[in-house]
C-alpha cells in the first residue's frame, strides 16, 4: 500500500511538475517569437520596397558614358605619348608648350590616316569628325577629339612634326 502511494505520488509530482515546467520553458519563448514574427515582415517588406527603387539607380550608373582623357603638349613634346581609350571616348590636347600646336592624324602632311580624307578634303572640319585640328592653336588653348573608331592612331603636331603620339581606341 505505501510503496503504491509513493509510486502514484512520484507519478504525480513528476507530471504536474513537468506541465508546469512545460508551460513555463515554451509559453515566454512563444511569445516572443510571435512578436518577432509579427514585426520582421512589415520591417523587411518595407527594406525590400528600398532596396528595389535603388537599384535602377546602381544600373544606371554602370552604364558606359564616354570618357575624357587630357594629354598635355609641352616644348618638349606630347605627355603621355601613348594613350589607350575606349571607343567613344574624348581627348583633350591642352598646348602649354611656347608655340602653336595642331593636332592632325598621320601621315604628315596628308593626315588622311583616320578619315580616308586629305588635309585639304577635310578641313575645316566643322564636324570635328577627321581627326585634324585643322589650325594651330596658342599657347594656353586646347583642342577635343572624340574617337569613334577602334584603331591604333597615330597623330603628330603639324606645325612642329617632329613631336607626334598615337592614340589607341579600344
Ligand atoms: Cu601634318
Amino acid at each position: 500500500m505505501n510503496k503504491n502511494l509513493v509510486i502514484i505520488g512520484v507519478i504525480a509530482v513528476l507530471l504536474i511538475g513537468g506541465y508546469f515546467a512545460y508551460q513555463a520553458i515554451n509559453k515566454p519563448v512563444a511569445t516572443v517569437s510571435d512578436n518577432q514574427q509579427k514585426q520582421q515582415p512589415s520591417g523587411e517588406t518595407k527594406t525590400n520596397d528600398n532596396q528595389d527603387q535603388t537599384n535602377p539607380i546602381v544600373v544606371g550608373v554602370d552604364v558606359n558614358v564616354g570618357q575624357t582623357h587630357e594629354i598635355i603638349y609641352t616644348d618638349a613634346g606630347y605627355s603621355p605619348s601613348m594613350l589607350t581609350i575606349k571607343v567613344g571616348d574624348t581627348v583633350t590636347w591642352k598646348n602649354q608648350s611656347s608655340a602653336g600646336d595642331w593636332v592632325g592624324s598621320a601621315m604628315h602632311p596628308t593626315h588622311t590616316v583616320y578619315s580616308g580624307t586629305t588635309l585639304q578634303q577635310h578641313c575645316p572640319d566643322t564636324s570635328n569628325t577627321s581627326f585634324d585640328e585643322c589650325k594651330a592653336d596658342k599657347s594656353g588653348e586646347s583642342w577635343s577629339f572624340t574617337f569613334t573608331k577602334a584603331g591604333a592612331w597615330g597623330y603628330h603636331n603639324h606645325v612642329n612634326a617632329k613631336h607626334f603620339g598615337k592614340v589607341t581606341v579600344e
